[in-house]
């Protein structure tokens, strides 16, 4: 997954952080024409298997997407409120996934949604903490978005209650074999901040 591409953006991910990344995974997400479900509103710590400084993702439009194709809106600044520190899926009931957000953090409903409809190669980036989802496809083409998820070099496994898919150990720092710088290695300057 070492492409042209993901080598920008890697280089955009590392600026916006201010620090050294590593990959953690990359996906294709995919809506098909007039799927009607939409992306429940979520953050992406409820999945998360990484203990981190930061975890993040770039969200890049594959095709043209307008809102009506399923774009991604965002609640910005919710990564900032409040612990929990995430929100354990398997004490959640059955039903709840989809409501666990405002369940637990009920002043986020009051919070300003920003929508991003993306041309193709386009993208967004989102802390892991963000709120965020995506509507559902009302047009006749497919919505395709591949993600990104960047971490912290010294991110560390961090199994969840019921979810422990890899064959490491709970703090063990991530493979840097495996979990590749998204840049080429270079002199890295701290950016300075004003
Ligand atoms: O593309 C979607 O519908 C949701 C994507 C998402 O939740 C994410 O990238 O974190």
């Amino acid at each position: 997954m070492r492409s042209r591409c993901t080598r920008v953006w890697g280089l955009w991910a590392e600026r916006l952080a201010g620090r050294r990344l590593r990959i953690w995974g990359g996906e294709v997400l995919a809506k098909q024409p007039h799927e009607r479900t939409p992306s429940y509103l979520h953050d992406d710590q409820v999945s998360s298997l990484l203990d981190s400084p930061i975890t993040f993702n770039a969200w890049i439009a594959l095709v043209d997407v307008p809102v009506a194709r399923g774009a991604m809106s965002f609640l910005p600044g919710s990564h900032r409120r409040p612990g929990p520190d995430r929100v354990t899926v398997a004490d959640l009931p059955n039903d709840a996934f989809a409501s666990y957000l405002l369940d637990t953090w009920p002043d986020l409903q009051w919070k300003r949604r920003m929508t991003i409809p993306l041309r193709a190669g386009g993208a967004t980036f989102h802390h892991d903490r963000t709120a965020h989802e995506a509507g559902p496809n009302t047009t006749d083409q497919i919505r395709l978005a591949f993600v990104v998820t960047f971490t912290a070099a010294e991110a560390r496994y961090r199994p969840q209650k019921g979810r422990d898919p890899l064959a490491m150990t709970a703090g063990q720092p991530i493979d840097p074999d495996r979990y590749r710088w998204p840049a080429p290695p270079r002199p890295f300057h701290e950016p300075t901040r004003p």
